[in-house]
């Protein structure tokens, strides 16, 4: 197989993304922001890093556009994801092509120059991703990535950590220790055959109730569930827990185009019924969807 061929063959096992989600039940309220999204090349125009864990399926501006208005969100929020590695240019067109309606997440280097992160920031990213994920990056030196905390933190720009429940532990003084907001990807990845008031999630809660500069997001029953589509009830609990707990840091995300499925396509209009079960008030949904989001990403419009 040659190079070029091995760059579009999507890796063994990944499920798409389905092309034709169903009409949510749920009307978000005007102005929501779907705050974690990504966009995968396409691969002719914007290469997979030769790093990458996995090879997705393209997934393009124009289709996270669409579902965007289909579902009834205003605005999105895009995360690089690790298939790009630090190559942040989908991202930035994506922005670019957006009429002011996305904001990104980028990854970053720490031979990045100071000209570099000007030139992200005016592009509209305004935080950086750190992922601890095993099966998705090599393991981060700490140093690092404290000093790229230190430079983003004069731009006012925050820093998204992507972690599993069982390395928190591990990584608990590292996170306590960063100098900006932190909004932590799908609550932290709990295993949600544990109970909500266990050990391993208390830990999580611990974090979030203790370092104010904490957030989180509601996001991924698709990944976190046991029981599976379409309700994903078992993922309720600690969802609703941390809206409940931290309305004012919380962040919802639909997750298109769902990297790294294996088990289901998840459809996206049934996440968005996802969001009243564990939101139960107008009160909590406009923190969650209009609020919080506009805080952090828009904050000169909020
Ligand atoms: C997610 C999930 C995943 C992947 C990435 O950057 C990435 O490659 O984020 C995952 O496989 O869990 O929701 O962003």
């Amino acid at each position: 197989m040659s190079a070029l061929q091995q760059e579009f063959t999507k890796t063994a096992g990944w499920i798409d993304w389905r092309p034709d989600p169903s009409k949510p039940a749920f009307t978000p309220p005007p102005g929501a922001v779907d705050a974690h999204c990504h966009v995968f090349g396409p691969g002719q125009v914007f290469p997979y890093a030769p790093e990458r864990k996995y090879t997705p399926c393209d997934a393009s501006k124009e289709q996270l556009f669409a579902l965007r208005d289909f579902l009834g969100f205003s605005r999105n929020v895009i995360v690089q994801a690790t298939c790009h590695g630090a190559d942040n240019r989908a991202l930035i067109d994506a922005i670019a092509h957006s009429k002011g309606k996305a904001r990104g997440v980028a990854t970053i280097k720490p031979s990045v120059t100071d000209k570099d992160l000007f030139m992200l920031d005016k592009a509209g990213v305004r935080a950086v991703r750190f992922n601890f994920v095993k099966r998705l990056v090599d393991t981060l030196p700490r140093e690092p990535l404290m000093e790229i905390a230190r430079r983003i933190k004069p731009l006012g720009w925050h820093i998204v950590i992507y972690f599993e429940a069982q390395e928190l532990p591990e990584l608990f003084d590292f996170f306590a220790s960063l100098p900006t907001t932190v909004v932590v990807d799908h609550m932290g990845r709990p295993d949600v055959t544990k109970p909500v008031d266990g050990p391993e999630f208390s830990l999580f809660l611990k974090l979030m109730r203790d370092h104010e500069n904490f957030w989180c997001k509601a996001t991924c029953p698709e990944r976190l569930s046991v029981e599976g589509p379409p309700e994903y009830d078992d993922v309720v609990p600690f969802a609703r827990r941390v809206v409940e707990q931290f309305p004012d840091r919380v962040l919802w995300g639909a997750d298109w185009p769902h990297p790294n499925m294996t088990t289901h396509a998840p459809d996206d209009g049934k996440l968005v019924d996802f969001i009243p079960k564990i939101a139960r008030t107008a009160d909590l949904q406009r923190r969650l969807l209009i609020d919080n989001p506009m805080r952090l990403y828009w904050p000169e419009e909020a």
